[in-house]
């Protein structure tokens, strides 16, 4: 591990020709998006292995129903930040990036993030458990009625929950990306939940570049060729400013 500061990551991303990012809840927390790891808020007696699954929805529907709108009016309230923004911008100036995202929340693309692959799916879809047919209805609220499909059976929200398998096409154009990207960026994310972990793994065996932004280190920390200990949204800022900045240099020339 290298001790780096962004400017010196300007310089890298400049010279890399595809760049991937994998987000996490982390870089939500600073507009207000609870973690799912961290230890505040009301919902943090529950795991979320015991409220993101199928069997906890069938065995508590109206448990599990109340968590996400709770989630939803949080997501509802807040507003991309800094570090959302700085990805944004890097992906204006970079010949290719690939955004991986784990989050439900939409922040990159209200971002305008373009090119973003949603891993686990998006919190504002609902999903018929009986047929499958998705629809996006940002209107619907929880009240207590768990809402019904026009088939009659239950909608759940359309996220992927633990034991499910994530988007086959999304999940193919994110390993594709991780294994032919030079430079692999991971931020604010824990790290431990798979197959989203794997991706960073992908990339280090194939030989890109591995930075993590996280101010924990996490089990792929030992992986990363730079760790840079804070919060995404003071560093990626820094970052997409001094990256700019070089982009503007080279115009230049
Ligand atoms: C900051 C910060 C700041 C704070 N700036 N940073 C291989 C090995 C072991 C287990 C498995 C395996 N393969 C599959 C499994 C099982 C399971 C799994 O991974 N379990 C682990 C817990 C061990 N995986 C699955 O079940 C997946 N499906 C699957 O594999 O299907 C195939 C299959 C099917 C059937 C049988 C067997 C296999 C599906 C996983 C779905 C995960 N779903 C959730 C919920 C999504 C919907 C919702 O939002 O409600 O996804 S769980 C939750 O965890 C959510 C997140 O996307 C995901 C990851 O969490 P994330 O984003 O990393 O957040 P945190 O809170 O953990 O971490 C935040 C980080 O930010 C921390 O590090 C902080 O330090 C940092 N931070 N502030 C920067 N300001
Ligand atoms: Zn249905």
């Amino acid at each position: 591990m290298q001790a780096i500061i962004p400017c010196d990551i300007a310089y890298i991303i400049k010279n890399k020709e595809h760049t991937v990012v994998l987000s996490g809840a982390g870089i939500s927390a600073e507009s207000g998006v609870p973690t799912f790891r961290g230890t505040d808020g009301l919902w943090s007696k529950y795991r979320p292995e015991e409220l993101a699954c199928e069997q906890a929805f069938l065995a508590d529907p109206e448990l599990v129903w109340s968590w996400y709108q709770y989630r939803r009016d949080v997501i509802k309230s807040v507003k991309p930040h800094a570090g959302h923004l700085a990805l944004a911008s890097i992906e204006s100036l970079s010949p290719q990036f690939t955004l991986i995202t784990q989050n439900v929340d939409g922040l990159h693309v209200r971002a305008g993030s373009r090119r973003v692959l949603e891993l686990h799916g998006n919190i504002m879809v609902n999903k018929c458990h009986s047929c499958g047919e998705e629809t996006r209805d940002e209107e619907f609220r929880f009240a207590g009625e768990i809402p019904k499909c026009r088939c009659g059976g239950m909608l759940r929200p359309g996220v992927v929950w633990f034991g499910e398998s994530l988007p086959v096409d999304v999940l193919e154009q994110a390993i594709t990306a991780a294994g032919s990207c030079d430079l692999f960026i991971s931020v604010g994310t824990s790290s431990i939940v798979y197959p989203a972990a794997s991706l960073l793994e992908i990339a280090h065996e194939k030989g890109a570049v591995i930075l993590e932004i996280n101010p924990e280190t996490t089990p792929h920390t030992r992986l990363a060729d730079y760790h840079l200990s804070g919060s995404a949204g003071q560093i990626l800022p820094v970052l997409a400013d001094a990256y700019k900045s070089l982009h503007s240099q080279t115009a230049g020339d």
